[in-house]
């Protein structure tokens, strides 16, 4: 090194190509050599897709005969949603969330366990089968949205000889890239935590939205109703659909925690949305992710010029910053989506954009299909 030093010659004999070479291996990215051109506007190595239901409901049916859920066989029998800009063996459907189909029968059990990581359950079809959530069990119904937030001890557990399927939803890659992901299991033998409170507890307490306990705050970040009951969710569906809804996403209602009025948790915001008989909203694009679950109905979803065809059961991506509208295929019958983002993580910093397309009458042309 002093030698090099004490040669002033080499120095200036050194060229910019040898130069960037050289500190490229010392871990040293000069800032002129394109970095700047990636800050620009979001780039992303995540991919629109879709994932059919019919495929999906015949490989978690397979998977039910083939793993056993248990110590001989699997924690959670799951089937996670890869984008196929995500290398096996990471998770992700979208750079920040994952979709996952999973499926419990007769008298198994999910054993109980807790992790950093939020997750959200959309149940799909079956009957007789619970979440226990921090001591307090929650049936689950075709249809409910219901939540495990971050670090809430849950298992899941049937009671009724039919599959009980359900779409999960986690942010996983969200927590992995913030280097904060930790897990444990339920510390008792048998892994099965004690049931401490009644039956669907939070749908009493809670579900009423404008009337509320007196007394009952906490500073948990959390929605406290901890089920949201399809019921109620599609008679808010049909009262608004007499009116107008939002040019970009038609009927559009948030879940949203009885306490603040935000969010459902601090990472995931859920939506249900329909799209009445023949309904096409217009091209927008926003920050964020998004991951769509099609309750009912068939339409499509252009992303980015690419027309995705959707039926009941689907489950498509849409990365952020893209181009996006919908449409309802038919005259006749409602169409109606569930999505979960992680928009409430870029609006608690001040990083939430959404622009409107701008030509064409406000939607984008369709150049492909997938
Ligand atoms: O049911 O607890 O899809 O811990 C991924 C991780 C489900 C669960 C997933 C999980 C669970
Ligand atoms: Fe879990």
């Amino acid at each position: 090194m002093k030698a090099e030093k004490k040669e002033p010659s080499s120095d200036n004999t050194l060229t910019l190509e040898q130069f960037q070479e050289t500190v490229l291996q010392e871990q040293l990215t000069p800032l002129w050599m394109g970095a700047v051109g990636q800050l620009r506007e979001p780039h992303t190595h995540i991919e629109p897709y879709l994932w059919r239901w019919k495929e999906l409901r015949q490989r978690v049916t397979q998977s039910l005969k083939l793993i056993p859920l248990g110590d001989q066989g699997a924690e959670r029998r799951v089937l996670t949603l890869r984008n196929p800009g995500i290398p096996v063996p990471r998770m992700g459907t979208t750079h920040t969330l994952i979709a996952a189909i999973q499926v419990i029968a007769g008298t198994e059990v999910a054993p109980s366990h807790r992790h950093t990581m939020a997750a959200l359950r959309f149940i799909i079809e079956g009957e007789g089968a619970c979440t226990v959530v921090n001591g307090e069990p929650e049936s689950m119904q075709p249809r409910d949205l219901l939540l495990t937030p971050n670090w809430y001890w849950h298992g899941h557990f049937s009671e009724h000889p039919d599959p009980m399927i359900w779409l999960d939803g986690l942010d996983v890659p969200l927590v992995q890239g913030l280097g904060a992901t930790f897990q444990e299991n339920y510390p008792s033998p048998d892994r099965r935590q004690p049931i401490t409170a009644p039956r669907d507890e939070s749908i009493r307490r809670y579900s009423a939205g404008g009337l509320l306990p007196v007394g009952d705050r906490t500073a948990d970040k959390n929605s406290p109703l901890l089920n949201f009951r399809w019921a109620q969710t599609e008679d808010r569906l049909t009262q608004m659909a007499e009116r107008d809804g939002s040019p970009y996403d038609g009927v559009a209602l948030q879940y949203t925690n009885p306490f603040t009025g935000g969010p459902v948790m601090p990472t995931i915001d859920c939506w249900i949305q329909m799209l009445r008989p023949g309904d096409q909203t217009k091209t927008h694009r926003h920050t964020g992710s998004v991951i769509y679950h099609v309750v009912e109905g068939s339409g499509w979803t252009v992303i980015n010029g690419k027309r995705f065809d959707w039926a009941t059961g689907d489950i498509f991506c849409l990365p952020p910053w893209v181009w996006h509208d919908h449409a309802n295929a038919s005259s006749g019958q409602r169409a109606i989506l569930f999505s979960f983002a992680d928009t409430p993580v870029l609006k608690a910093f001040d990083l939430y954009r959404e622009e409107a397309y701008a030509e064409n009458q406000g939607r984008q042309p369709v150049e492909a299909t997938f």
